[in-house]
């Protein structure tokens, strides 16, 4: 149903919007990351593959179950972003937990290194090898193992890809906490080893509070029950979380138990207009005090975003132009009550001036095509060359501040400057384009990006982690006491270092 005083520019949806999904891999070649800003990175003393070892993994996985020709090796050897190539020349794809556990065994005992691998949509560069590290793919792990219909707890393998979970809890009247742009390729297992954090996070809240139980191989094969599927359980340090978000450096996930929610039945999606940053604030203030029990996501772009949705994939925004655009998802049980709850909302905000336009979807397909402007930017942004991507948590007094600050450094140095992101989590993502990769304009980012949002006691990477990119800059948001206790337990787990080397530490 529409909403009348908004219900002016839905006419648009049907002929503008054609949805479809994120491709695997962008198509561009991809440019080198540039190594002089990262701490000189030397091969570690592994050793390197023999015919031996080849012959040990084909006999336990099979011929399907191990990748060595060249162009296959292409897609897993590439990060989503195109931004590094590693030079693995083999990927293993186990399908159960004792294969990752034979795996991990024979690695560590013939010291070679392994790069953990789920639908590789990863953002910096922690899911591909940087020299030759075997590849471990989860891509064969995709079972779901149980369901529990009472509790909506939902066991399955790391393998299994988000969308497909989502589409088999909906089924069952539940949903999944976590949803992102890329759940048509990311698996949940990456989902949970980056932490992912998303578009449901305002109302679902973090994966350490859904994720129930895990099962974990860790670098010596030993596998670590840590499974649970009990909402509460307090016996002694919850190990569990050591593995969410440690980005595949102390274990593989194989298995998990994560907390399904009862879905809503009826869901409204308002795309709205915004003159000032100030008027977004207001905005998102209103929306979280009216709309309590309602509100499952509040997000925004700026109009340089939705220029490149323009520009690069045809895309074009529902509402007249705006220097900032506010997506606001409710969803419950009752359209009407959801009707007239946000019709007080908008109306409010229309008379208070802190939008001036908007558009609302109640229908499935619409609610798609309005997800799809701000899911998409992503991928536009991919169509443009090189990337400089930055995922930062702020204050919202801060929040734009920085996007401000970097227009004003870069100038016509860049093609353009980009921000968008979880307004409702205080998460803003800053994005910078070129059409080849750009030393100077690196420079002119790094390190200040991250000095600018430490020293306003941000968060230099809110939900992608830190992989291969950033582990210089670690030290902007951890204390050497932190570093040195993640350094200790790193080796206390993985003494000879060979699962996802180069990663998140310095
Ligand atoms: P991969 O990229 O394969 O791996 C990511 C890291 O986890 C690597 O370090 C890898 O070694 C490790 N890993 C993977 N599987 C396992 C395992 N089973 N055990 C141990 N370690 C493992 N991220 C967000 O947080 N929020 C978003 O809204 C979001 N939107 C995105 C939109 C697009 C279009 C794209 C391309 C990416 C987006 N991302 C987002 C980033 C990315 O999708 C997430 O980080 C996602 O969780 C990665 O899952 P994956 O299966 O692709 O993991
Ligand atoms: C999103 O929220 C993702 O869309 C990707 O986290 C962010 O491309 C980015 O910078
Ligand atoms: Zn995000």
């Amino acid at each position: 149903m529409l909403l009348k005083k908004f219900s002016f520019s839905l006419r648009h949806f049907a002929t503008i919007f054609t949805y479809s999904s994120i491709p695997k891999h962008g198509l561009l070649c991809y440019h080198k990351i540039h190594k002089s800003k990262l701490s000189s990175v030397a091969r570690g003393k592994f050793n390197t593959l023999t015919s031996k070892d080849i012959e040990f993994f084909s006999s336990l996985l099979g011929s399907s179950g191990i990748i060595q020709n060249v162009e296959e090796l292409d897609s897993y050897n590439v990060d989503w972003m195109k931004s590094h190539k590693g030079k693995s020349s083999l990927a293993l794809r186990p399908r159960t937990t004792e294969e990752v556990s034979e795996i991990l065994k024979y690695c560590n005992k013939q010291i070679l290194a392994v790069c953990p691998q789920g639908g590789n949509t990863g953002l910096v560069g922690g899911s591909i090898p940087i020299f030759d590290e075997i590849i471990v793919s989860t891509s064969l792990m995709n079972k779901v193992i149980h369901f529990d219909d009472n509790t909506g707890v939902l066991q399955c393998q790391s393998g299994s890809i988000l969308e497909t979970l989502e589409n088999f809890a909906n089924e069952k009247g539940y949903t999944v906490p976590v949803d992102l742009g890329a759940k048509g390729s990311c698996h949940i297992g990456g989902n949970i080893s980056t932490n992912a954090g998303g578009l449901r996070f305002i109302r679902y809240g973090s994966l350490h509070g859904n994720i129930l139980g895990l099962k974990v191989v860790l670098p010596n094969g030993e596998i670590l029950d840590c499974m649970n599927t009990m909402r509460k359980n307090n016996t002694g340090y919850d190990l569990k979380h050591m593995f969410i978000g440690s980005e595949g450096t102390l274990g593989i996930v194989t298995e998990a138990a994560i907390l399904c929610y009862p879905k809503s039945t009826e869901t409204a999606v308002a795309f709205l207009g915004c003159n000032t940053f100030q008027d977004v604030l207001s905005t998102a203030k209103m929306v979280r005090q009216m709309l309590p029990e309602l509100l499952s996501s509040l997000e925004m772009l700026d109009n340089q975003s939705a220029d490149t949705l323009r520009d690069n994939l045809k895309l074009t925004v529902p509402i007249a132009t705006h220097p900032f655009y506010v997506l606001v998802e409710i969803s419950g049980t009752d359209a009407q009550y959801n009707e007239q709850k946000l019709n007080e909302c908008l109306s409010l905000l229309m008379e208070k001036n802190h939008i001036s336009d908007g558009t609302i979807a109640t229908e499935p397909s619409r609610i798609k095509a309005i997800w799809s402007i701000r899911e998409r930017i992503t991928e536009a942004l991919l169509k443009e060359g090189h990337g400089y991507k930055y995922d930062i948590s702020l204050q919202l007094s801060d929040f734009y501040k920085i996007v401000e600050v970097m227009r004003e450094r870069l100038g016509q140095k860049v093609t353009r400057c980009v921000a968008y992101g979880h307004l409702g989590d205080g998460n803003l993502h800053f994005n910078a384009t070129s059409r080849t990769f750009d030393p100077e304009v690196l420079a002119l980012i790094e390190p200040f990006i991250y000095e600018w949002t430490s020293e306003r006691k941000g968060s230099i990477s809110a939900e992608h982690g830190i992989g291969y990119k950033k582990r210089d800059y670690l030290h902007y948001n951890k204390t050497n006491e932190a570093i040195n206790l993640m350094k200790s337990m790193k080796a206390l787990i993985d003494p000879q270092g060979i699962l996802n080397p180069y990663k998140v530490l310095p």
